[in-house]
């Protein structure tokens, strides 16, 4: 057979080539993440959705806005807090069981409450009585076990008497000077404190307030990066000067990766408009900190946060899937169950997840394909009643060429696949439009998984008439 070489399609449009991307090596490392777990942990753990035997069925870490939880006794609760199960090493255990390579904790959500022991104000974990830092510990265990550390920081801060979400008098204006002030010692202390996180995820910068100060915080976002070289900060730091956020007035992505896809993940490559992408997803509906009670709520299945992994892979962005721990530092039964479940899954069928992206094969009925280098990876969730996984392969660049599948695999029970009516590479189905068709049998061994499982293709380019003769053996 006559060798053109691999062949490479880029088949992305006009839009999706325009985003300008970082190309270093942390950018790369993040991109190869694949998967990531986000940690949603303050004294809104201790309440978990419950306030005076009532269920509050917003989101558990916003109770404090709830009209029945009086502010000044959430704002006490931090008095209680003593999380005697809290073990980092534990929890980077599990998170490494699970398959995570990157994890992203909320060092302060909206209430205010710092997980470290900020010198910047008294509404710390050392006025608890626990009184040691938390997010030092977790920083160490988790880059120990391999598992690469974001630090989440919300810019709405309730418990700060210089925020306002909207500035309306002059009054408003000094007061949130000193707001800003406070923001950004805080941000560089967790610099200096931690300096072997490789990123930031921040979160409530929607207010007119905040966007407002879009040439402050783009001057403050440099100070930050000169501090961590390679600092990977997402779209919702900042706002640009015309108060677009996410994307600038030009269609660029603000900052380093996209931030928009919070419970919700792109259908195409197009809507992500090429450029770098994570998507935090909640296991239930939209809980992010420990709700007491989950009866009530739809809570995802394992089958489904590994769908929605691969999906994100292949589309070039991460999955991070939050867990919310209670306020004793455990995590709930139902999340330890769903992780190891993942991990059982990513650690025989990972290959085609971790720094495997967006492949040259369209999307097809049966699932999902990610591609690294020559491999394409195939994962199925969609099996076939006919037990034959039909495979639509492009079109090549070139002229007078075909592509053929060269190589077919079940890497997970380590077979080659049969591909029906072959036996000699190269043979094909063409439709009209000149898209090569494949069928490939589905081993006795996976026809009854109720897992998504994995196959493992090269595709060569072919001369055209030499593939026909191979057709007719
Ligand atoms: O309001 C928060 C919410 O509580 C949670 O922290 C999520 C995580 O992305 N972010 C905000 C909503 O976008």
């Amino acid at each position: 057979m006559k060798k053109i070489g691999l062949f490479l399609i880029l088949i992305f449009s006009v839009s999706v080539l325009s985003a300008q991307k970082r190309t270093d090596a942390d950018m790369q490392r993040w991109r190869d993440y694949g998967l990531g777990q986000f940690i949603h942990w303050g004294v809104y753990a201790i309440p978990g959705g419950q306030w005076n035997g009532k269920s509050y069925h917003g989101a558990a870490e916003w109770i404090r806005s709830w009209n029945e939880m009086p502010v000044n006794e959430y704002d006490s609760l931090y008095r209680q807090f003593n999380p005697a199960k809290f073990d980092a090493e534990k929890w980077a255990e599990m998170a490494k069981n699970m398959g995570a390579k990157y994890m992203i904790f909320t060092t302060k959500h909206h209430d205010g409450f710092c997980m470290w022991p900020s010198k910047y104000t008294a509404y710390t974990i050392a006025n608890t009585p626990y009184k040691r830092d938390i997010v030092g510990p977790l920083v160490e265990a988790y880059s120990a076990a391999g598992i690469d550390v974001y630090l989440y920081f919300s810019i709405i801060d309730w418990n700060h008497k210089g925020y306002r979400s909207t500035l309306k008098t002059d009054a408003d204006r000094q007061e949130y000077e000193t707001f800003k002030q406070f923001t950004r010692n805080q941000l560089l202390e967790l610099l200096d404190n931690y300096p072997k996180i490789k990123g930031l995820w921040f979160d409530g910068t929607w207010d007119r307030a905040w966007i407002e100060q879009a040439a402050w915080a783009d001057s403050l976002g440099r100070e930050l990066r000169a501090k961590i070289p390679g600092l990977i900060i997402g779209s919702r730091f900042r706002a640009d000067l015309k108060g677009f956020r996410h994307q600038d007035a030009n269609g660029q992505i603000i900052d380093d990766y996209d931030q928009r896809f919070e419970r919700n993940l792109p259908s195409t490559l197009e809507e992500t408009k090429g450029f770098d992408w994570d998507c935090v997803m909640t296991i239930p509906e939209n809980q992010w900190g420990y709700h007491r009670d989950w009866l009530w709520t739809y809570v995802k299945t394992p089958y489904e946060l590994i769908e929605m992994a691969v999906k994100a892979n292949s589309l070039d962005g991460n999955l991070v899937i939050n867990f919310g721990p209670d306020g004793n530092g455990g995590f709930r039964k139902e999340e330890t169950d769903i992780a190891k479940e993942i991990g059982k899954w990513m650690s025989a069928n990972g290959e085609a997840v971790y720094a495997a992206h967006h492949s040259v094969l369209e999307k097809q009925d049966w699932g999902y394909s990610t591609q690294k280098g020559d491999s394409i990876y195939l994962v199925i969730f969609n099996k076939p009643l006919n037990n034959k996984v039909r495979v639509k392969v492009p079109k090549p660049a070139t002229k007078g060429m075909v592509n053929v599948i060269v190589k077919a695999e079940f890497p997970v029970i380590r077979k080659p696949a049969s591909i029906e009516g072959t036996g000699a590479d190269g043979t094909f189905y063409r439709d009209k439009n000149g898209f090569s068709y494949y069928n490939i049998l589905i081993p006795k061994e996976l026809q009854k998984t109720e897992m998504p499982f994995v196959i493992r293709i090269r595709l060569k380019e072919v001369d055209e008439k030499e593939a026909y003769q191979q057709a007719k053996m």
